[in-house]
């Protein structure tokens, strides 16, 4: 009798698990993102060739340790003068990468799915963390409807995930996030703070030691 294989998945947990509430209108949806992942490489190859990641410059005078970059209407862009969104690409004066339509589709299903009807995001921020690269706590409050939830899908290796409260000053529940997890923040908990741990050194089988976070806003409202 033949050997029957196994069809290889490549996430960091052995199953995806049921949606998990991090909140009010918060959720975990693990390994909601998998059926997509193959088609979603090469777009995000195709984005990354027409806007380059690049470690922007913050107000603080210091640089990001994660590597950024835009597709759709909209790009997040942060330098000496402040953080907005904009239409073009400051690095080389273009429109951001179109979004690609196989991401609108999954951040409006992942948006569904925790409850939020008609999510149209205008803009993806594109995260890219080495081993070492991390985020501080922050808010995300430079959309101009807060009203719309944030879509947020992890792919690569794993990483710590900081929930806070409404308060720079409260403590921040660690949560993990694995390949294919995405998480929808809206809203009482839209404005809550969070960050990203300084990444431990990993590899993952398909996308090596990297982690890409792509985070879906409506930042025009
Ligand atoms: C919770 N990115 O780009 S996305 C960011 O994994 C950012 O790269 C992180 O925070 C990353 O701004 C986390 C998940 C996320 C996004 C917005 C939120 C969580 C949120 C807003 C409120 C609460
Ligand atoms: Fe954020």
């Amino acid at each position: 009798m033949k050997h029957v294989h196994p069809r290889p998945v490549h996430r960091s947990r052995a199953l995806p698990g049921p949606p998990r509430a991090l909140g009010e209108a918060a959720w975990h949806l693990p390994g909601f993102a998998l059926p997509w992942v193959e088609g979603l490489y090469p777009e995000l190859l195709a984005v990354r060739a027409q806007a380059p990641l690049r470690q922007l410059s913050t107000p603080g005078g210091g640089r990001m340790s994660v590597g950024t970059t835009s597709c759709g209407a909209l790009g997040w862009v942060s330098d000496a003068r402040g953080y907005r969104y904009t239409p073009y690409d400051p690095e080389n004066g273009q429109p951001w990468p179109a979004m690609p339509a196989l991401f609108a589709e999954l951040a409006r299903e992942a948006a569904s799915a925790a409850g939020f009807e008609g999510f149209a995001p205008d803009a993806c921020l594109i995260n890219h963390y080495r081993p070492g690269a991390g985020m501080g706590l922050h808010q995300d409050r430079d959309e101009r409807d807060l009203r719309a939830p944030i879509v947020s899908v992890s792919l690569g290796i794993a990483a710590v995930f900081l929930r806070g409260g409404h308060q720079r000053s409260d403590k921040p529940q660690r949560i993990a996030l694995a390949h294919g997890d995405v998480v929808v923040w809206g809203g009482v908990d839209r404005l809550r703070f969070h960050g990203v741990l300084p990444l431990a050194p990993a590899t993952h089988p398909r996308l090596g030691a990297r982690r890409i976070n792509l985070t879906f806003r409506q930042a025009r409202a």
